[in-house]
């Protein structure tokens, strides 16, 4: 029986030497050594069946440029609900998020500092987002596709990165056929130039080749990405795939509100920086603390559990959206001297004397509401110095300002602006009652019943 050893091991090593590919090695070399046999024969059956690799997609996205911070993040969980689907489906389990650079927002005024590609690890934490699915920040894909390039011998260092398909998703021009919303999506033409569509990844990698582009009229939710992925795609998963969805806006929710919406939305954590600078202001001006407040926050989202009893800050927390909403929606947002007579009239009912102040509004506006709340309590979050400014830049001012009053005892938003909406939902994850959070600014302050902002609470089970 020994004798037949080393034959073994000489026709093992020459099927070795003929395998297809060393990923289809099913022992590290140490290892064949020590049991030759094994490793042979499973290299052999390797070969014959599946590669023992599993294919690795990464699924790039973006969003049209003139969307802003609060919707995009919005789309995100969209991508996210859809990715950890689509990391159950087989052959895609090892499928990755690849999430779009933030680069330019144009409500990011402030033109001093470079608030070109910033990643998302600036505003949220990734490990805790991590938690939910797999998600990559653009410079790691990067990174990764070129260990894959250049790792496997096939191509040079420093070449292009090829996506596989890009999709410009595009509306249909009428979403109801005979009345009725059905999910669809078709190819059409393309006539508008690629490079506007992805600035933030072509900014940070100019050198993208794309094998096949396709422009599609897409309506429906994020599921239907996976249809669209088998129709224009290869029959069988390669070794790597590389996606792009271009206009990613266009996709729907699977459910919005549902049990998975709110998962990938409790994941979203804001970055340990900018909570520990908004827990020192609150701690400060107000007095405020987790502990005190009696707000759900565990370490991990993922502890969690339905909760009612937070108490928050002695303070409430006005969001007045200005800047652009003074004209685009003039009917719904209130003038200064009306919002400052609302803020009263509740101050008064509550008790309260303190009020934080979340706005796009320019200093002088500020200092007019200031004057007309004299005998309160008026602040809001500006940066200690330049230097500081320079750290955190216009979008993590704004978060800073989005986590304040989500710890504030009562909250006011503005008509119909995602940037208050977000915060509602901070407000439902940290647990208070809905009717100290679900509250809208009216156009006029003696107007009682003037239209609201919906009321979405978040869901457990
Ligand atoms: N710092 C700060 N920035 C704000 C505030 N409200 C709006 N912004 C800025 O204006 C942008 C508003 O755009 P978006 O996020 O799309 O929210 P929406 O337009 O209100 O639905 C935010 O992303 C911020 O950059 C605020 O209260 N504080
Ligand atoms: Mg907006």
């Amino acid at each position: 029986m020994k004798s037949k050893w080393p034959l073994v091991a000489l026709v093992c090593l020459f099927l070795r030497t003929e395998a297809i590919d060393y990923r289809s090695w099913s022992c590290e070399p140490y290892e064949f050594f020590l049991d030759f046999y094994r490793c042979c024969s499973e290299s052999k059956l390797s070969e014959r069946s599946e590669p023992s690799w599993t294919p690795t997609t990464y699924v790039l996205y973006e969003v049209n440029p003139s969307e802003g911070f609060n919707l995009r993040r919005d789309v995100y969980i969209r991508m996210a609900v859809f990715m950890r689907g689509l990391r159950r489906m087989p052959g895609w389990e090892n499928t990755k998020l690849v999430l779009p650079p933030w680069s330019e927002l144009h409500h990011w005024r402030s033109n001093t500092i470079n608030q070109r590609n910033l990643t998302w690890g600036h505003f949220f934490d990734l490990e805790s987002m991590r938690k939910f699915t797999e998600v990559i920040e653009a410079e790691q894909f990067f990174r990764e596709f070129e260990r894959w390039s250049t790792g496997s011998g096939r191509h040079e260092a420093r070449k292009p990165v090829s996506i596989n398909e890009y999709y410009r998703l595009t509306h249909f021009d009428d979403m109801f056929e005979n009345g009725v919303f059905v999910d669809k999506f078709e190819q059409t033409p393309c006539t508008k130039a690629l490079t506007k569509d992805a600035p933030g990844f072509m900014r940070l990698h100019a050198t993208f080749e794309i094998d096949d582009f396709y422009c599609v009229r897409f309506q429906g939710a994020a599921t239907l990405l996976y249809s669209m992925f088998k129709k224009f795609g290869p029959e069988r998963q390669p070794e790597i795939r590389t996606i792009f969805v271009g206009n990613a806006e266009v996709v729907l929710h699977d459910h919005w509100g549902n049990v998975d919406y709110w998962e990938a939305r409790r994941s979203m954590r804001f970055s340990k920086t900018l909570v520990s600078i908004a827990d020192e202001f609150r701690l400060h001006n107000f007095n405020s603390s987790n502990e005190r407040d009696r707000v759900q926050r565990p370490t991990s989202w993922t502890d969690e559990r339905p909760y009612r009893k937070a108490k928050g800050g002695d303070f409430l927390c006005a969001h007045l959206r200005r800047a652009d909403f003074l004209y685009g929606r003039d009917k719904t947002t209130p003038t200064l001297h009306s919002a400052a007579a609302q803020i009263k009239k509740k101050l008064l009912e509550l008790g309260l004397r303190k009020v934080y102040i979340s706005s796009d509004c320019p200093g002088m506006e500020f200092n007019d509401l200031k004057n007309y709340l004299r005998r309160f309590k008026v602040v809001r979050f500006t940066p200690e110095s330049r230097a500081q400014m320079d750290q955190l830049k216009d979008g993590g001012v704004a978060i800073i300002d989005q986590i304040i009053c989500s710890q504030a005892r009562y909250f006011i938003g503005t008509y119909e602006s995602t940037f208050t909406y977000r915060i509602y939902e901070e407000r439902e994850i940290l647990g208070f009652p809905r009717d100290l959070t679900f509250n809208t600014f009216c156009k006029h302050e003696e107007a009682t019943n003037c239209e609201k902002n919906a009321v979405w609470p978040i869901q457990y089970e």
